[in-house]
């Protein structure tokens, strides 16, 4: 559930970037982070676990203005997607108000991108929350590699797509898709506060 400050008149939402390990994540995390401006983000932090890192920050998007009175800061982290690290993710997904979910778009990743949705399941379900109606946004990542390497968009919502959730092509390395799913799933969460 958003936190809520009243003397600062401020909601504070809480996005997860989940998936499996190397799809991703942290280079959205970068190039978002690299693109707000200054006085509007706090720093890109660190929770070092034993190989991979959990990253975090929070921002204030000013295009989204005030929702009935209040500013929305939006605090997003990533998790560690290696198999290893379950405990991590669901500590990490505790209190999330939405996640994006980004998948690696290489035909040798399908199992692991399948394999990883059906733990974000579990794990959401084990918070006492109801998956079906759990604000997710879709991001099939690395749509820059050559095709024939690459499951084709209409195999990838087949496969993981069975909710019908919003779901974008992107190329995180260089920012193609990355706001667009960072738009909707902020209005996602928003619309559901
Ligand atoms: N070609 C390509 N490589 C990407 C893309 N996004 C991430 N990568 C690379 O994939 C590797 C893993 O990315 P990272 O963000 O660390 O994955 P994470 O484990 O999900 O946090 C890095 O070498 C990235 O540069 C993309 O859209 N295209
Ligand atoms: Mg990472």
């Amino acid at each position: 559930m958003a936190l809520i400050n009243v003397a600062a008149r401020e909601i504070h939402c809480k996005i997860v970037y989940y998936g499996p390990g190397m799809c991703g994540k942290t280079t959205n995390l970068k190039y978002i982070h690299s693109q707000v401006p200054r006085d509007t983000k706090g720093d890109l932090l660190s929770i070092a676990t034993e190989t991979e890192r959990t990253l975090f920050f929070d921002f204030l998007p000013l295009e989204l203005g005030k929702v009935r009175g209040f500013l929305t800061r939006f605090h997003l982290y990533t998790v560690p997607g290696q198999v290893l690290y379950e405990r991590t993710r669901v500590a990490v997904l505790n209190g999330a108000d939405g996640v994006v979910f980004v998948a690696d778009s290489q035909r040798q990743k399908m199992q692991e991108n399948i394999d990883s949705l059906k733990e974000l399941a579990r794990n959401i379900t084990k918070q006492n929350k109801n998956f079906r109606d759990f604000p997710i946004v879709l991001q099939y990542n690395k749509r820059d590699l050559p095709s024939e390497t690459l499951v084709p968009i209409s195999t990838l919502d087949k496969y993981l797509n069975g909710m019908n959730w919003q779901r974008f092509a992107a190329v995180a390395t260089t920012g193609v898709g990355v706001f667009e799913t960072l738009r909707a799933i902020s209005k996602l969460v928003i619309s559901k506060l």
